[in-house]
């Protein structure tokens, strides 16, 4: 019987034993999106981008132009509990600035 062989004999009762094969996957990984709205003020999203995503502001200027022109853009990659944090706390401060911007999530 070869190393690799999944099954192993029990020498007692002759009863074909099958290794546990350890299952490690990584955890999925998400992307937290903003889209794009016709009444968020452009300087709102740029701090958003600043206060909660640790962009520059040259960089944050860049993802917010990118999003007005394209619809949808990336503001990082994060774990589940880290990116659905993220999701509900960038909707709560929009919602209490009055501003539509809406922040969501998908899986990498
Ligand atoms: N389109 C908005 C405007 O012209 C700016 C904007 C950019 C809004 C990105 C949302 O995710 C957004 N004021």
């Amino acid at each position: 019987m070869s190393d690799k062989e999944p099954f192993k004999y029990d020498d007692a009762d002759g009863l074909a034993l099958q290794e546990a094969k350890p299952k490690l996957k990584r955890p999925p990984l998400y992307k937290v999106i903003l889209l794009n709205d016709d009444f968020t003020p452009m300087d709102f999203v740029i701090e958003i981008l600043m206060y909660f995503f640790a962009m520059p502001q040259d960089k944050a200027t860049r993802v917010m132009l990118q999003i007005h022109t394209q619809g949808v853009g990336v503001c990082g990659t994060f774990s589940k509990d880290v990116a659905e944090t993220k999701v509900y706390l960038v909707n709560e401060y929009s919602r209490e600035h009055q501003h539509p911007l809406l922040c969501s999530m998908e899986e990498v």
